[in-house]
């Protein structure tokens, strides 16, 4: 569902916006976020990028993530949600949402609930990135070097730096672009984003690694983090966000899943999945949700009860034929 033309106009009648992203931002949430927030000021007009926890350090590189504020600074005509797939995923203040200003929502996520009053929502693009760079096109919005950076990154990240199979001709393409119109170094933004880790978050990893374990026969590999590990290091929550990839590196595992004990009461679960099957749906039966290979839910229960609930049922869909429909249009939607 689409709603570009009325989004184009938005962009190009106002004043004043406020942008926000999810809880925990990633690197489409982040780059997303930049690519227009910068855009829009470039066009001359008032923008505050917002993100209340404040920009992950993996992204400070960026250049123009300084503008990005934890607070709104201004009273917004128009609010853009980006790469949230609901509305209370969005973290922005509740001020911001008094104000009545009408809430744009562009995002990339099959799960969306088109919380937005107008609603831009392309399960097709790899990135919410791809769908800012159309647009900003689209509105005769000129790209500067920080934009492409910024674009680039929303891409990278989201395409596991072009590995997963959301990795299209359009976003190489795309990228290959960015790079030979802006100058942008791919190899400096791996680096940034990859090998810039702190030594506690790779000791941490040692010790989550270590509770990995197989379940339904080689098909799944899970593995967790207690409260008291999360505290025995002082690793930002966002930090963590890439260790489920190594369970799905398990020759024969289908189904990846790190559980991260956020609270006595909550436990959260990052979903991955290799091939046939769609992570989304089953992420969404515990009230999540994602994409097909990447999802996430939260359970209200501590981490080993969470397992408990999650390993049976997902035992019970790996052996019944509710697989193979899932399987099918999987293979259509790619
Ligand atoms: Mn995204």
């Amino acid at each position: 569902m689409t709603g570009r033309e009325e989004i184009l106009q938005l962009l190009a009648e106002y004043d004043r916006y406020v942008l926000g992203c999810h809880v925990h931002p990633d690197g489409d949430a982040i780059g997303s976020l930049l690519a227009l927030g910068l855009g829009l000021e470039n066009a001359g007009k008032e923008v505050a990028m917002v993100v209340p926890g404040g920009v992950p350090a993996t992204y400070r590189f960026l250049e123009g993530t300084e503008k990005i504020t934890t607070t709104a600074s201004l009273t917004p005509e128009v609010i853009i949600a980006l790469d949230c797939a609901d509305r209370e995923r969005l973290l922005l203040p509740e001020a911001v949402f008094a104000t009545g200003a009408p809430l744009v929502n562009i995002d990339h996520h099959i799960s969306n609930s088109m919380f937005g009053d107008f609603n831009h929502v392309l399960p097709e693009a790899a990135a919410t990135g791809e769908i800012v760079y159309d647009l900003l096109a689209d509105g005769g919005f000129a790209p500067d070097k920080r934009i492409a950076e910024a674009i680039y990154t929303a891409v990278a990240t989201d395409t596991g730096f072009f590995r997963y199979s959301n990795t299209s001709g359009r976003v190489l393409s795309l990228a290959a672009g960015l790079v030979a119109d802006y100058g942008i170094s791919p190899s400096r933004i791996a680096e940034e984003v990859y090998e810039e880790r702190s030594y506690d978050s790779l000791r941490l990893l040692g010790e989550v690694l270590a509770t990995l374990r197989l379940a339904a026969g080689g098909r799944i590999a899970w593995m967790a983090m207690s409260q008291e590990l999360m505290a025995a290091y002082s690793v930002p929550l966002e930090e963590t966000e890439n260790f489920v990839n190594h369970t799905i590196s398990i020759s024969g595992v289908e189904i990846g899943l790190f559980f991260k004990e956020i609270n006595p009461e909550e436990t959260k679960v990052s979903w991955r999945s290799k091939s046939a099957v769609d992570v989304s749906r089953l992420a969404a039966h515990f009230g999540g949700g994602g994409h097909a290979r990447a999802a996430g839910c939260t359970i209200k229960a501590p981490v080993t009860q969470a397992v408990e609930q999650v390993l049976p049922f997902l035992h019970d869909y790996l052996t019944s034929a509710g697989q193979e429909n899932t399987a099918g249009e999987e293979k259509e939607r790619a």
